[in-house]
């Protein structure tokens, strides 16, 4: 099987409302999208970077850079297996340790292309003979607000709509105050928190206090490669640390355990550099009794319906972070869009390939630039 040609599709979509976290705002979501065609057949990806690096250092021009300069002409220069070409891409992108974001696009592009030449769900394919969810429980991300009383209402929204938890994102100066007015005002609701690297060594203390909320975890409150401050941190507190950004390979997330740097593992196959290590880690922590659920990072159709793909193998324990696709857009470039049934869950597409028919004429609409490899 080769690769005829592969279209990179820089396109901008404006969010319902902006999301703040501790390093920044995101008004409108930026995203690389990847389309391979091989014969008559076709695989979609998206790439996790946005414009600004806020979570990672890469973005959308770093993205494009690596594939267009240097993983695309790699990639169609070799003739790959017709039975099992995503995990010999994997291995063969593995040579390049940095750019995860980059590889993994690739990577998971061809995991559609081989589902869809299979008739299966890509999902099937991800699980082999193991057991699968029909079905993946749904928390929400919720940005930073100023305002209680806008979050307020967002909470109240996502109770409503069904969300199994609420996650809020917080930061220096937006934590215990903010988590006391929410238990004060919403009881005991499924809580937990995300800082996104924001606190430092200083901050010890502070957040060793964050045990009052009993929230279900408390996510990467240090810089990615802080794993010691982590496992400090965890030793003091009851809550569990849940890894994100430090969890950048299989290796490093293994020594993070080791370590006692968290008792949760965040997967973003993105971060990871593919789904093949978003696998792995699940499969470790697995082993080790760990949980794992599976992050995102504002994911349009594509990049949703790959991750609760992954999300019903079986380790995938706790609520993910794939809501409905109008938490985020207007009108999402698939067909139908993400949806939320009666009991918080989504259900999976069993369709081929990531399951729902990706709307070009909206591709079109949001589109800020086309590259097309030959
Ligand atoms: O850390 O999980 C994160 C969004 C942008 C960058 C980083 C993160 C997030 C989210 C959003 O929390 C989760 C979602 O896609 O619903
Ligand atoms: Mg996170």
């Amino acid at each position: 099987m080769r690769i005829d040609a592969i279209e990179l599709l820089h396109i901008s979509i404006p969010l319902v409302g902006p999301f703040r976290i501790s390093r920044g705002v995101i008004t409108h979501r930026h995203m690389l999208l990847v389309k391979l065609h091989s014969g008559g057949a076709h695989g979609w990806a998206e790439a996790g970077a946005d414009l600004l690096p806020l979570y990672t250092y890469e973005t959308v021009g770093t993205v494009r850079h690596v594939i267009s300069d240097l993983l695309a002409p790699e990639l169609m220069a070799e003739s790959w297996p017709d039975d099992g070409a995503p995990r010999a891409v994997a291995a063969h992108l593995s040579r390049w340790p940095w750019h995860p974001m980059a590889k993994a696009a690739v990577e998971e592009a061809f995991w559609d292309l081989e589902a869809r030449r299979k008739g299966m769900p890509v999902h099937k394919l991800y699980a082999g003979d193991r057991p699968v969810r029909d079905r993946v429980e749904v928390g929400i991300s919720l940005g930073i607000q100023d305002d209680f009383g806008v979050l307020e209402a967002q909470i109240d929204d996502a109770l409503a709509q069904g969300y199994r938890r609420i996650k809020l994102k917080i930061a220096a100066g937006h934590d215990h105050d903010v988590l006391r007015n929410v238990r004060n005002r919403f009881g005991d609701i499924p809580l937990m928190v995300d800082a996104n690297c924001g606190y430092t060594e200083r901050d010890m203390d502070l957040l060793a206090g964050l045990d009052d909320y009993d929230l279900i975890m408390l996510e990467q409150p240090f810089e990615y490669d802080e794993l010691e401050q982590h496992a400090r941190l965890q030793e003091r507190i009851k809550t569990p640390v849940c890894l994100d950004e430090s969890a950048k390979t299989p290796e490093i997330t293994a020594k993070a355990l080791d370590m006692g740097a968290a008792q949760i593992i965040n997967i973003k196959c993105s971060r990871l550099g593919g789904r093949t290590a978003g696998i792995d880690v699940h499969d470790l922590c697995e082993e080790r009794g760990i949980p794992v659920w599976c992050g995102g990072m504002l994911e349009a159709g594509i990049g949703r319906l790959h991750n609760i793909a992954v999300a019903t193998l079986p380790n995938f324990k706790l609520s993910n972070d794939l809501s409905a696709s109008r938490r985020y857009w207007e009108r999402d470039i698939i067909d139908p869009e993400v949806e939320l049934d009666d009991d918080g869950n989504v259900v999976v597409p069993h369709e081929p390939g990531i399951g729902y028919a990706v709307r070009d004429d909206l591709v079109e609409r949001y589109l800020v630039d086309r590259e097309v490899i030959r």
